[in-house]
């Protein structure tokens, strides 16, 4: 299918610019990943749009990604990414999942209703701050209740300069209020539980009912994942977005700095503690814990700290364990194949 976009309507920017020699652009073209299947990858360039088939000796590849195809279109190699969201997979697996690449803002979306929880946007700051790109909380179901302010505060408390919007997201003049980080070149994630809005806004954003939304929700408690894959859409009037499924479950790994940042407040407190090694549990001396007794910090938050840090380190040491059994396996496959190779030669 051809296609007309300038590579700046795709997000480029001179960090990929860098990483072509000058000599290689009269032979090869980026390429900007828009969608991940099994076994292919779909992709823009400037003036196609195209499949390009997975191979094994290719690198995972995820939605966001550039690539640089040769005069066949064929895969050649990828580029450096400027940003990176992955997770530990849902579930008992082991494995990291790539989520999405070379995203310059992420709008963490929350419903003003009973989705409402400052835990969770804590756990989405931090893999926001993780990946390099920006957040941004938006709030949205704004029309169903009486005090936006109310939550707008409590959003703000957690972190002075992180900004928040609330938005109806069925109305698009509500919307525009956030076209102001929409601009030419950036690429915008949705991130965010299943039915807080994501799609409807990506809808109100595009200027049309491009996503699937749904009316009907099972009250299973666990909600219903009416968006199941990814896709990238360049924005008319400039930007691209990338809607995501509900995530049930997003479990942090290799997160330690995305936390820090999100808790920057605790960590520069902790810098007064009288122990080094302070726990902030019950040694005296401890900034942290004064501080949740005059209120500058909530216990929640504190807890939710500890708690997220818990949950990082866990992942992230069965996540080492798994790539050094990886790695381990891989040079035993290697040395059978070469000893099974000598006895052929023989
Ligand atoms: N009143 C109101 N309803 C909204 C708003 N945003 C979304 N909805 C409704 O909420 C329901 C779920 O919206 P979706 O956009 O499908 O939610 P989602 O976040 O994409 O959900 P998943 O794809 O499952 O992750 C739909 O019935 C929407 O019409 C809003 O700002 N106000
Ligand atoms: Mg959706
Ligand atoms: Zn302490």
């Amino acid at each position: 299918m051809s296609t007309h976009y300038s590579l700046t309507d795709l997000g480029w920017s001179p960090y990929f610019q860098q990483q072509i020699l000058l000599e290689e652009w009269d032979i090869l073209t980026p390429a900007r990943v828009i969608e991940q299947h099994k076994s292919i990858v779909c992709v823009l360039t400037e003036s196609s749009e195209l499949n390009i088939e997975l191979t094994h000796s290719m690198p995972p590849i995820v939605v966001g990604d550039w690539i640089l195809l040769d005069k066949d279109n064929r895969f050649v190699r990828l580029l450096e990414r400027k940003t990176c969201f992955k997770r530990k997979a849902a579930g008992t697996k082991i494995e990291e999942q790539l989520i999405a690449a070379n995203v310059d803002i992420a709008f963490v979306v929350c419903s003003l209703n009973e989705d409402f929880n400052l835990s969770r946007v804590e756990r989405y700051l931090s893999l926001v701050y993780e990946s390099r790109a920006e957040p941004i909380v938006v709030l949205s179901k704004s029309d169903l209740v009486d005090s936006k302010e109310d939550y707008i505060n409590q959003v703000t408390s957690l972190d002075s300069h992180l900004s928040v919007e609330s938005v109806n997201c069925l109305d698009a003049s509500s919307v525009n209020r956030l076209k102001e980080w929409i601009r030419p070149g950036n690429t915008i994630v949705l991130l965010g539980s299943s039915g807080v809005g994501k799609s409807t806004l990506a809808n109100s954003l595009l200027g049309e009912s491009r996503q699937v939304t749904s009316h009907i929700r099972e009250d299973d408690g666990k909600g219903r994942h009416t968006t199941t894959s990814r896709s990238l859409v360049p924005i008319s009037s400039g930007g691209l977005i990338l809607d995501t499924p509900g995530m049930r479950e997003i479990q942090l790994a290799d997160s330690k700095e995305g936390i820090s940042m999100t808790f920057a407040d605790i960590e520069v407190l902790a810098e007064s503690c009288r122990f080094g090694d302070c726990q902030h549990t019950q040694e005296p001396g401890c900034a942290v814990m004064a501080a949740v007794e005059t209120g500058q910090i909530e216990k929640r938050r504190l807890d939710n700290y500890f708690k997220l840090l818990k949950e990082d380190e866990i992942n992230s040491a069965s996540l080492a364990d798994k790539r050094a059994k990886d790695k381990a396996l891989g040079k035993f496959y290697k040395r059978t194949l070469t000893e099974s190779n000598k006895l052929k030669g023989r």
